[in-house]
């Protein structure tokens, strides 16, 4: 077992039974002409979750321990955007439109492809999803189930939207939930500072956090590797 300072107490894991979850680390939400800047968003804030989770997956790889990807996409024909998701608010372009980097969310356009800092490698997961939640309507609980999994390390973006809403989908399920501080943002800081308050309030309500450096150094201690 490995345990690991965080908040609101020690976190401790069984490396055997956990895999890295990255959410959406995706051209879409990180740079221009995609999703999150069509909304109206500032997407600078995103640069600063990259190179920690490029260094999250680096120490994954190195143990041979399990890595997740997710991707937030839809179907060339839209058949899995509900209209209620599409037609909110009055973006620039909207899910299916085409923009500079191809057509928004859509699977296969370079838009929705994960950005190369974080590309998956060979025998890594990668899961599109239709919604915010990453277990709606996709088989990431089979997924988990296969590889036996019991704890989960969370990095990605966006902070309160996909990744919180991952987590609580996790954390009901009965899965123990790690967020990385560093490897994740929002596009707003304050939301940021208010979903890592909210994730460990009430004894670890959703979850623990805990800083990159912690967590690297934990698995550094760990006796197998001493
Ligand atoms: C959003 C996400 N923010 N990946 N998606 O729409 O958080």
């Amino acid at each position: 077992m490995i345990n690991v300072d965080a908040a609101p107490f020690a976190f401790t894991f069984d490396p055997a039974a956990t895999a890295l979850v990255v959410i959406d680390m995706q051209r879409d939400f990180i740079e221009p002409g995609g999703f999150g800047e069509t909304l109206g968003n500032d997407i600078s804030h995103m640069q600063r979750a990259i190179a920690p989770t490029a260094r999250l997956l680096a120490l994954f790889r190195a143990n041979g321990w399990p890595v997740i990807h997710t991707r937030e996409t839809h179907a060339a024909d839209l058949s899995d955007c509900p209209p209620a998701k599409r037609e909110r608010g009055s973006p620039a372009l909207r899910i299916g439109d085409t923009g500079p980097m191809g057509r928004i969310l859509i699977r296969g356009a370079p838009g929705a492809e994960i950005i190369s800092a974080c590309a998956p490698v060979t025998g890594e997961i990668v899961i599109d999803k239709p919604g915010k939640g990453a277990f709606y309507a996709t088989d990431l609980s089979a997924v988990l189930q296969g590889l036996g999994v019991r704890s989960l390390v969370f990095a990605g973006v966006t902070t309160e939207v996909c990744v919180q809403t991952t987590m609580r989908e996790a954390n009901d399920r009965g899965y123990e939930c790690l967020l990385i501080e560093e490897a994740t943002e929002s596009y707003f800081p304050e939301f940021k500072a208010a979903t890592l308050d909210m994730i460990r309030a009430q004894g670890g309500i959703v979850g623990w956090t805990t800083p990159l450096a912690t967590f690297e150094q934990s698995v550094k201690r760990q006796p197998e590797q001493a």
